[in-house]
């Protein structure tokens, strides 16, 4: 792929080589890579967010969720060149939504700002994308993934609704509500998110499969929330996990039935029954 070379040997035009951005010590990539933390009152979690994002990342969008704490401030101060914007409703999916549009890579990767995400792990989700993956889903229970920041009811529940998803949709994901993802930005065109809760993560992992999209999963390591307290509900935001299931698997039996009424119209079935 054109996008992939080994970091440029000491006697090619420095001009050339300046395209290319070394990610590790035998991959080189020139698509811009942004970064969107979503954020809401996690002033004394960034710096551990911070501290493990590579250098090479182009760019870091932070959304904050009219934060009453010192978020905004503590983010400019460890990444001078963050880009701050402010969403315009709330919860996590309006966060992600306003932060993608605010994203100027070719690239994305979602990371979220508890410190359970750890910014080392870019790597090998750009690795995935530049090797022809659309999608780099991260899993928490793929082989080499897992998780220090599970009840065993939200493991029971995250088994329950990816069983569904897959035998719905025809995926065979092991994970399903993780913020850890990463993709090219022409996946945003495919799957026009609209949704403003934690079940935007579900909601992404589905519309990319209908769209046909190529996935492939990145075994993650989910760590601790290091202060703070989570914001998510498990039982309010798994009923949203499920409805929204439930809702993209209707839309996708009325697509197929309009599909199907204007496969007959065209064959002239359609007015003769
Ligand atoms: N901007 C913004 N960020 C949010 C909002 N809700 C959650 N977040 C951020 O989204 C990320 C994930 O939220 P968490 O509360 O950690 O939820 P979680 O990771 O699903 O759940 P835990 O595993 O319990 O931590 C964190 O960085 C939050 O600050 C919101 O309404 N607005
Ligand atoms: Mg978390």
């Amino acid at each position: 792929m054109s996008s992939v070379l080994h970091p440029p040997s000491s006697g090619q035009d420095p001009l050339m080589a300046a395209q290319y951005r070394p990610i590790s010590t035998h991959l080189a990539i020139t698509p811009p890579v942004s970064v969107v933390i979503p954020a809401m009152n996690e002033a004394e979690n960034l710096p551990y967010v911070f501290k493990t994002l590579p250098a090479w990342i182009q760019e870091v969008v932070l959304v904050d969720g009219n934060s009453t704490d010192d978020t905004v401030e503590v983010a400019r101060s460890l990444w001078p060149g963050v880009k701050v914007v402010e969403q315009r409703g709330k919860g996590k999916g309006d966060a992600l939504i306003t932060g993608f549009e605010a994203c100027s890579g070719d690239i994305i990767v979602m990371v979220d700002a508890d410190g359970s995400a750890d910014g080392n792990e870019i790597v090998s989700y750009v690795s995935a994308l530049v090797s022809g993956a659309d999608f780099a889903k991260g899993s928490r229970f793929a082989n080499g993934g897992g998780t220090d920041d599970m009840t065993f009811i939200r493991k029971l529940g995250n088994w329950a609704l990816c069983t569904i998803v897959n035998r719905k949709f025809g995926a065979r994901y092991t994970d399903l509500c993780y913020g850890y993802n990463a993709f090219w930005r022409h996946c945003l065109d495919k799957i026009d998110l609209d949704c403003t809760g934690f079940e935007v993560e579900t909601l992404m992992n589905i519309r990319v499969v209908k769209a046909g999209l190529k996935v492939q999963e990145i075994p993650s390591h989910e760590y601790l929330r290091i202060h703070g307290t989570s914001n998510l509900r498990a039982v309010r935001d798994g009923l949203r996990v499920l409805k929204v299931i439930l809702e993209e698997r209707s839309n996708r039996r009325a697509l197929r039935r309009q599909a199907h009424q204007a496969r007959l119209l065209n064959t002239g079935q359609g007015e003769a029954s």
